[in-house]
């Protein structure tokens, strides 16, 4: 099964105006790599100036609310994201699990709502290092996926990231057997839910600590399709190496 690589930079609460020319060189470096498919998740304030700058990358939002309208302060719709310029959202990134406190089923349920406005969805599953240490981690991150994936998933709209919790902005990273393994095994649950044809098409992304020096090993795993970098994605200098490596 072939699947074209996806490389998508998650700024999380970083960037202001300043840094957009960051997003124009970015999108740059995507003309220049047409095979791997490149995005930026920026901060909302971002995106409709991004969107105008993104070249040949994509812009995407890191969340988005279930509804599509009402009396939700401070939240924003897959609509009015996509009126701003994002056509992919994250779901499910640790840092809103834990923060948040959302639970997968609201991670579905936006999920579900970012593809019904129009959206592309990355849906973020992953384990704290107490779940690994315990050698449970294969159990937790198939039952966070399979509660988490919205109804009707299908390759065309939705990528899986996994991210082990005790790698994002560590440095540290799993073996190269450990990542292979976990997304070898998510691929398998997705299978029992969304049919083998649908799971062999499917990008599963690596997340946590990829950066430029470890981005090609890890990409080059068998069920790896790409990555979502965080620290890494801030600049095109630190970001091309990893598109690079797709
Ligand atoms: C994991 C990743 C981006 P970083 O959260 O989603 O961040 O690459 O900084 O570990």
């Amino acid at each position: 099964m072939s699947r074209r690589k996806l490389v998508v930079g998650n700024w999380k609460m970083n960037g202001m105006r300043a840094h957009l020319d960051e997003v124009e060189a970015i999108g740059k470096v995507a003309a220049q790599h047409p095979a791997v498919e490149v995005g930026l998740c920026l901060p909302a304030t971002l995106i409709m100036a991004g969107s105008q700058l993104k070249g040949a990358a994509f812009i995407g939002a890191q969340n988005c609310h279930m509804e599509l309208s009402g009396a939700y302060t401070g939240s924003l719709s897959a609509e009015m994201l996509i009126e701003a310029g994002a056509t992919w959202v994250i779901t499910g990134h640790s840092e809103r699990r834990e923060t948040r406190g959302e639970t997968n089923a609201d991670v579905a349920a936006k999920s579900a709502a970012a593809h019904a406005a129009g959206m592309k969805v990355i849906l973020c599953v992953g384990e704290t290092l107490a779940v690994r240490d315990a050698g449970d981690a294969d159990a937790v991150v198939t039952a966070q996926l399979l509660a988490s994936l919205p109804e009707g998933a299908s390759a065309d709209w939705l990528a899986v990231a996994y991210e082990p919790i005790w790698a994002i902005g560590t440095g540290r990273i799993p073996t190269l057997e450990a990542i292979q393994s976990m997304h070898a095994t998510l691929r398998a649950a997705l299978a029992s839910r969304i049919g083998e044809a649908q799971a062999g098409a499917m990008r599963i992304l690596y997340g946590g600590s990829m950066n430029g020096d470890n981005a090609a090993e890890i990409i080059a795993l068998p069920d790896v399709d790409g990555g979502l970098v965080g620290g890494a994605s801030l600049s095109a200098a630190k970001f091309e190496p990893v598109i690079a490596a797709a």
